[in-house]
C-alpha cells in the first residue's frame, strides 16, 4: 500500500484514507498558478534573538494540560484568532486539510459528553487493558468528562483525508494527519499565549459518531477534541516536570 503512496506514514497508521481504485484523484494546481514572491522576515540581533527564544520557553512551559475549565466565558474573537493561527501551519502540498469545529452550544455540548462518556466507559473498561490503564492512574483520568459540559467551548479538529476538487474528483491530502497534528500543536501555543487552557484528548472510537453528530463529511476524521477555556479557580494538575535539555536532545 504505502508503496504507491509513499507520503503515507505507516508509523502515524496514517493510511485509512485508500482511495478506491475506480476512483478518480485528480492533480491540482500548477507553478503558474502559484508564482514565487519575495519572502523576507525581521533579522533580530543575537541578543534580542535569546531573550525572545526565552520569553517564548518561558510561556509555553507554563502550559499543562487542564482538565479543570472553568464555565467563564471567553471571547469568541479571540478563539478566531487562535484558529486563525493554527491555519497557518504547514501542510502537504499547501492542501490545509483541516477543519476545526468549534462548538459553545451547551446542548450540542452535552450531546457530544454523552457520546465521549458512552465509549470512554468501554475503553477503561475493556478496550485499553489493564496496562494502559494503570499507566494512567497518575493522571487521575477516567470516563466521566465534566469538562465537556462546563468549557464553554470545545473545539473539535477533523483532518480532511482527502479534498473534493470543482470537477468532483478527489484531491490527495498527502501527509494529512501529521499536517493537521502540527496545526494542533501551534493551535495549543497560540491558547497559552491568550491565557486559556486545554487537554488533548484524542477520543478513541468516537470519531464516527461524533462525526455524524456534527454533520461531517465521510472525508472528514476526528483527530483531536480541545475543551478550552479558562482555568477553573481549583483546578489541580499532575505534580510533574520536564525532561531536561541533555535528555531530549543531542548535538553532533
Ligand atoms: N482518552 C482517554 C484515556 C487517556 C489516554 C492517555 I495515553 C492519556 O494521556 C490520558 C487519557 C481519556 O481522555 O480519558
Amino acid at each position: 500500500k504505502t508503496d504507491t503512496r509513499p507520503w503515507v506514514d505507516d508509523d502515524l497508521q496514517d493510511g485509512d484514507d485508500v482511495l478506491e481504485e475506480d476512483e478518480c484523484v485528480d492533480s491540482q494546481g500548477s507553478e503558474e498558478d502559484h508564482p514565487q514572491v519575495p519572502y523576507s522576515l525581521q533579522h533580530y540581533s543575537e541578543e534580542t534573538m535569546l531573550q525572545r527564544s526565552k520569553d517564548f520557553y518561558k510561556m509555553l512551559k507554563q502550559r499543562r494540560s487542564v482538565r479543570f475549565i472553568s464555565p467563564e466565558m471567553v471571547p469568541r474573537d479571540v478563539i478566531d484568532n487562535v484558529i486563525r493561527t493554527a491555519g497557518t501551519a504547514p501542510s502537504g502540498a499547501h492542501t490545509q486539510p483541516w477543519t476545526f469545529v468549534v462548538v459553545s452550544d451547551a446542548d450540542l455540548k452535552h450531546q457530544i459528553r454523552l457520546i465521549v462518556e458512552d465509549e470512554e466507559e468501554l475503553n477503561y473498561r475493556q478496550r485499553m487493558g489493564e496496562k494502559w490503564v494503570h499507566d494512567l492512574a497518575k493522571i487521575k483520568t477516567n470516563w466521566v468528562k465534566e469538562y465537556l459540559d462546563v468549557a464553554p467551548y470545545l473545539i473539535l479538529i477533523f483532518k480532511q483525508t482527502y479534498g473534493i476538487l470543482p470537477n468532483n474528483k478527489k484531491k490527495t491530502h498527502y501527509y494529512n494527519e501529521i499536517s493537521v497534528s502540527i496545526s494542533c500543536g501551534i493551535l495549543l501555543a497560540a491558547l497559552q499565549n491568550v491565557g486559556l487552557v486545554t487537554v488533548t484528548s484524542t477520543p478513541l472510537n468516537c470519531g464516527p459518531r461524533l462525526r455524524l453528530l456534527l454533520k461531517r463529511p465521510v472525508n472528514e476524521k476526528l483527530l483531536m477534541l480541545l475543551p478550552v477555556g479558562y482555568p477553573a479557580q481549583d483546578a489541580t494538575v499532575p505534580d510533574f516536570g520536564r525532561k531536561p535539555l541533555d535528555e531530549i536532545s543531542v548535538y553532533m
